[in-house]
């Protein structure tokens, strides 16, 4: 019997500047992800979204980058990702950007260690001081890792909820110079677009879930943007020179073979920068691909 997949949507844009990735979640679900999965012998369970506040009645805490805000929103996402874990559900959050990774990933982590695949044109590994936008989605990993504002490191547990060992980046073409520097000090798994170009989609897959053998259980955290720009322009910060979509489908599949997926995020969607919705639908093929979907 396949697990049930749960799922979750967080219409949250407040980790950066522009409307139109809260409509996220409306996009996905209007490409048709649950029947997508369903079709796939999935039961299919849609909790609908986790209460996002409207920026435009949030003025006073736009200085501020909406830090108490997405704390809330980090808090719910938390308890949902492990309500799930523990009910037995697969969980996929549709953001949203990618700020709800602080939750998600934290709420699946809460009982045991898991692997993350962060799936990116950016690094997300920013802290407040070394962020030259101050926008949140460009912190979730630093945030992750223990570093950065002692609330978001907090949430729903306290302190770091993931250690390097955990955590492999793919796609990343993007990086703030402190940002670098600090990578670099870490000693985070980077997998850039150069590392895919040079050595192909398909090594860097398993050389991923290699590094990541000693999990049972691997989350997902798939940033639209770190698909190509040409292919995929509804995303929240375009990136040109990304991920193809066929380089894409085999970094689905080879996850898919490897039967270790416990949740996924889907992320930073943009549909005011799309048209007729295609993102998503592209962003649902991908998903239907890491839950098994193949070609023969
Ligand atoms: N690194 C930049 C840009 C960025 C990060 N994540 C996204 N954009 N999507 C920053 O603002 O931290
Ligand atoms: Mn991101
Ligand atoms: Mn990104």
């Amino acid at each position: 019997m396949k697990k049930t997949i749960r799922l979750i949507g967080v219409p949250l844009d407040l980790g950066q500047a522009h409307r139109g990735v809260d409509m996220g979640p409306s996009a996905v679900r209007y490409a048709g992800l649950a029947m997508r999965l369903r079709k796939l012998g999935y039961e299919v369970e849609d909790c609908g979204n986790l209460f996002v506040p409207v920026r435009e009645i949030l003025e006073k805490e736009r200085d501020l980058h909406y830090l108490a805000a997405i704390t809330r929103v980090c808090k719910a996402a938390y308890h949902a990702a492990r309500e799930a874990v523990e009910q037995g559900f697969i969980p996929v959050f549709i953001g949203g950007d990618h700020s709800l990774a602080m939750g998600t990933i934290g709420g699946i982590t809460h009982h045991e260690p898991a692997g993350v695949i962060y799936i990116d044109a950016h690094a997300d590994f920013n802290t407040p001081k070394s962020s030259p936008s101050g926008n949140i989605h460009g912190m979730p990993l630093a945030h992750l890792l223990g570093d950065g504002y002692s609330r978001l490191v907090n949430v729903g547990r306290k302190g770091a909820k993931l250690k390097v060992e955990d955590l492999v980046l793919i796609g990343v073409r993007e990086i703030d110079p402190k940002e670098r520097l600090r990578l670099k000090e870490k000693g985070i798994t980077v997998f850039t677009m150069r590392d895919i170009d040079e050595r192909g989609m398909g090594n860097i897959a398993r050389q991923s879930l290699d590094f990541l053998g000693h999990h049972e259980r691997i989350h997902v955290s798939l940033d639209a943007d770190v698909l190509d720009p040409i292919e995929v322009p509804g995303v929240g910060t375009p990136s040109p020179g990304g991920v193809s979509y066929r380089e894409a489908q085999l970094l689905m599949e080879i996850i898919a073979d490897n039967r270790r997926l416990c949740s996924l995020d889907i992320v930073e969607i943009n549909p005011i920068l799309d048209s007729r919705n295609h993102s998503a639908v592209v962003v649902c093929e991908l998903v239907a691909s890491v839950f098994g979907k193949s070609i023969l």
